[in-house]
């Protein structure tokens, strides 16, 4: 067996001992990935065999949320250098639709980058592309642990948490992702939760993927479409809100999920918390503001469509930012895999993005 197949066997064998929600996963060496276009009805899943077969699967969803994306990117990048071992030229025009999958993903180039730089050290590139795509794994997977850790202690026993889109097991390393990781967290404290989740228009990943998941884990759900988020703080029934976060700026802007905005002004409106919960892939310390972060304009079908049935005549325009900016000041907190940080921000994330950089 290879030395490179070794690791991808720890890979495989951390998913079955922790019975993880994993966005793919190796199987006899080759990459096996979960379409989540399909959930919660099918369950179908495909091989990924180079950057660009991964590359597809980010573009098109199939593979999405932002520690989920950042796995795909660093076995995307190990696939580059297997395809290539002896030509490591190639290797940056091989990871190039890799990079340009989803431009707000921060987390995507770092984790490109990383393996891709192990590999260019290592005596034998291949293996060292995949201990190092399996340490991104297996830092994400600790992450959202220890963001379920701190997060929990945010979350009083009784609360209904409101969540957005879908920042869970799937949309990360498994265990789940960041903002289910709260609340996955807060339940394994022994707290009784309640979670809504927000339908998320137009992919519908909070309907479909978040109810799931939730669901398997025996945690109570209910489904609410993205404009009740008002009603239901006046009506009472949101104690705290968790979201994850596709870019955070350095002055704790957050980009994530569009409508993640609108949730975080009427959280504030009605004096309710709202956390966001990230790992300091997702902090870019190049980012002044929120608006200095590439927002992604998707195509204007995904909304005029649902699962490929129109949503209304032919001929009418349509619009698809997919993520919002929600200013550092409506957040609460920020939880990260070291702690939770407390406004301002700036200082604190710097020195946070130094101290982890340095761990690496
Ligand atoms: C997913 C999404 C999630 C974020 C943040 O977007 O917006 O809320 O990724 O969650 P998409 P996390 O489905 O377009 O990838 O930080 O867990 O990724």
């Amino acid at each position: 067996m290879s030395e490179a197949r070794k690791y991808l066997d720890i890979m495989s064998d951390v998913i079955e001992r922790e019975e993880l929600v994993a966005p793919f996963w190796p199987k006899e060496g080759e990459i096996v990935v979960l379409d989540q276009t399909k959930l919660p009805f099918e369950r179908r899943t495909f091989q990924a065999d180079t950057a660009q077969d991964m590359a597809d699967a980010i573009r098109e969803m199939r593979i999405r949320g932002s520690g989920a994306i950042g796995c795909a990117g660093a076995m995307g990048a190990y696939l580059a250098v297997r395809s290539a071992s002896h030509r490591p030229e190639k290797w940056a025009e091989l990871v190039q639709p890799l990079r340009a999958a989803r431009p707000t993903a921060l987390i995507l180039l770092s984790a490109i980058n990383e393996v891709l730089n192990q590999a260019q050290d290592g005596a034998d590139p291949v293996t060292a592309a995949a201990a190092a795509a399996v340490g991104f794994f297996k830092h994400q997977l600790a992450s959202e642990k220890a963001i379920g850790s701190y997060g929990a202690k945010l979350i009083p026993n009784g609360a209904t948490v409101l969540t957005h889109c879908h920042s869970g097991a799937l949309a990360g390393a498994g265990y789940g992702g960041r903002a289910l990781s709260i609340i996955r967290g807060a339940v394994e404290a022994g707290k009784q939760i309640n979670v809504i989740a927000q339908e998320t228009r137009p992919y519908l990943q909070g309907a479909r993927i978040t109810t799931w998941e939730l669901d398997r884990l025996n945690i109570p759900v209910t489904l609410a479409t993205d404009n009740m988020v008002g009603a239901l703080m006046q009506m009472g029934k949101v104690d705290v809100c968790v979201v994850g976060s596709d870019r955070l700026a350095i002055n704790g802007d957050l980009v994530n999920k569009i409508g993640t905005y609108l949730i975080a002004l009427a959280a504030r409106e009605h004096n309710i918390p709202f956390y966001t919960a990230t790992t300091h892939y997702n902090v870019d310390p190049d980012c002044v503001t929120g608006k200095d972060i590439p927002i992604e304009l998707r195509c204007s079908k995904e909304v005029l469509l649902y699962q490929g049935n129109p949503v209304t005549i032919e001929g009418i325009d349509a619009i698809y930012p997919a993520f919002d900016i929600t200013p550092a000041a409506l957040l609460s907190g920020i939880v990260t895999e070291v702690g939770i940080f407390r406004a301002p921000y700036r200082k604190k994330l710097i020195k946070y993005l130094h101290e982890q950089r340095d761990r690496q």
